[in-house]
């Protein structure tokens, strides 16, 4: 019985561990990582940020030491993929925003260093409410077999 619920406890903390989660306040950040297709970028960030609080949080800008970034939005008319630059992104209270191919993402260009899949890079996400959050984000190539980006 209780050797059981060891496994069991074991198996949820190294669940926690793989799930890669950065949180401040009422603000949760989910497996925050950039897609890459050549090492020198530019590249996509994504994740999923979930906002437990009571009322909408933005998020203002992306401040990192190896890139410049930009909060874009990606749209498709008539087949065309459209990005343009946003000044935020909003999260609502009690709801989850996933930053993913297709929509709201973050966009690193100007690298400083070179992209390769399973390295970590700091980054801060800076919240109107919640303020600056520290996470990492892991990098993946484009063709990942391990896409985490529907999380
Ligand atoms: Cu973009």
């Amino acid at each position: 019985m209780y050797k059981a619920l060891i496994i069991v406890l074991f198996l949820v903390s190294t669940k926690i561990g793989a799930a890669h989660q950065f949180q401040k306040d009422h603000i949760n950040i989910n497996h925050p990582h950039i897609k890459f297709v050549i090492s020198s970028g530019p590249a996509a960030g994504y994740m999923k940020i979930v906002n437990m609080g009571f009322e909408t949080d933005r998020l203002i800008k992306v401040v990192t030491d190896f890139a410049d970034t930009e909060l874009h939005y990606s749209s498709v008319e008539n087949g065309i993929v459209t990005m343009s630059k946003v000044d935020f992104i909003e999260i609502p209270p009690q709801k989850a925003k996933s930053l993913k191919p297709g929509t709201h993402h973050i966009m690193f260009s100007n690298f400083s260093i070179e992209l390769s899949h399973g390295i970590s890079l700091e980054g801060s996400l800076v919240f109107e409410n919640a303020g600056e959050i520290k996470v990492l984000f892991e990098v993946e190539t484009q063709k990942s077999i391990d896409d985490h980006t529907e999380h």
